[in-house]
């Protein structure tokens, strides 16, 4: 039996740690899709949003693209066109200059409900020669949905792009009802497994601390879907062998840390306790047992207290909550100040933040773009060095940080 972990009365409120994934009335996707045949037409011409204090200096904030409905995840091509996928379940590719393709032909049927759909999107290392590229979603099942990862080919020899020959790598066995908390960000180790981080489903948060469930976990896969023969439960007796960490409870981040090659990753706390972990092979992070969150609405304690000695404590967390989605380390030179900091994109925040480290430790946070009525999916570096966001609504757009000229 699935465990139902929120008191009655609390379930079905819509309120989930800032990633509403907002119900939006069918009269407003119609209007979506105008716009997006319309943004086909006429791509928009990059255009400034505003122009801000940081401590890098005044920055630009540069409209390169909009039309996009709920975009979650950007991805740059090596010839720095992106791939940006939009959670009802399309894919396109975007010019520098900002026009849209169509959606790629050969994405699979998602489960668009809730938070739910197409969500991040990953070249493998070997794009270069293969053209692989690795995709999360919500695939709809008989009793509900799950995260899933499929592989896929770029066929750039269609009459326009599209995607051949895709193959599930990984799907979870728990496949419940409900549209919320998918995790699903897509990270490669720099020994070419793939991190993929896994939501708790929001009502079956027990789950995340028990390893024959796939749920609130972070697993370690090859591209190919077989499991890492180090991978550290391989061979525990009633676990799942692809789990690589635990009692997770639903990351939307995950970065590799440029010098250490560490998997960095954020996740969602409920009603406070928003965290940035640091990645420990077979470690257990805590929730719903051991969290700096409280029950939404009637603010009761969760489980146990904050911390415990043999669960992983956060690098950082945030309460009040700040719904973090997102994350990416600068290490390029148009921002010499920011280099090595992280940046953190804020849902319900409706900001970009900037973590400053001494080694693994916090000695700065940044807020950037308050002000801009925005919540911030997702944060890319660009290959020209600059900083590219995603925003989160039914007229979501790509904008570029720059240093104000
Ligand atoms: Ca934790």
């Amino acid at each position: 039996m699935p465990s139902r972990g929120l008191p009655q009365g609390v379930r079905g409120l819509r309120s989930f740690g800032g990633d509403r994934g907002g119900p939006v009335a069918r009269a407003a996707r119609a209007a979506a899709a105008v716009a997006i045949g319309i943004a086909l037409l006429a791509p928009a011409q990059a255009k400034r949003v505003a122009r801000l204090a940081s401590s890098a200096g005044p920055i630009d904030v540069v409209e390169v693209a909009r039309g996009l409905e709920h975009p979650w995840s950007l991805a740059f091509l090596p010839d720095a066109r992106m791939l940006v996928t939009e959670r009802p379940g399309r894919l396109r590719i975007v010019t520098p200059a900002g026009a849209l393709s169509a959606p790629l032909e050969g994405v699979p049927k998602v489960h668009a409900n809730g938070q739910g759909g197409l969500l991040d999107v990953a070249l493998s290392p070997t794009f270069a020669d293969d053209g692989v590229l690795l995709f999360s979603y919500a695939q709809p099942t008989a009793s509900g949905a799950r995260t899933a990862v499929a592989r896929a080919r770029i066929d750039w020899r269609a009459q326009s792009p599209a995607l051949s020959g895709w193959t599930v790598i990984f799907a979870q066995r728990q496949a419940p009802s409900g549209g919320h908390h998918w995790g699903s960000r897509l990270q490669f180790a720099r020994d070419g497994s793939l991190f993929v981080t896994l939501g708790d489903r929001y009502s079956y948060r027990d789950q995340a601390q028990d390893l024959s469930s796939h749920l609130g976990k972070i697993v370690r896969i090859f591209p190919d879907g077989r499991v890492p023969p180090d991978n550290p439960f391989v061979g525990t007796p009633g676990a799942l062998a692809e789990i690589w960490s635990y009692g997770h409870r639903n990351v939307q981040g995950a970065a590799l840390h440029p010098a250490s090659g560490r998997l960095w990753t954020h996740e969602h706390g409920p009603q406070g306790g928003d965290e940035v972990n640091i990645g420990v092979a077979g470690a257990n992070y805590g929730w719903p047992v051991i969290t700096f969150g409280r029950e939404y609405v009637i603010g009761t304690r969760i489980g146990e207290g904050s911390s415990r000695a043999d669960v992983q404590a956060p690098l950082h967390q945030w309460t009040p909550s700040i719904a973090p989605s997102g994350m990416a380390f600068y290490d390029a030179e148009r921002f010499a100040a920011w280099r090595g900091s992280l940046f953190v994109g804020a849902l319900r925040g409706q900001m970009l933040v900037r973590l400053e480290f001494d080694g693994e430790r916090l000695v700065r946070e940044e807020r950037l773009l308050e002000g801009l009525r925005e919540r911030i999916r997702d944060v890319r570096q660009g290959p020209d060095g600059l900083l590219y966001l995603l925003t989160d609504s039914d007229e979501g757009r790509i904008l570029r940080i720059e240093p104000a000229r």
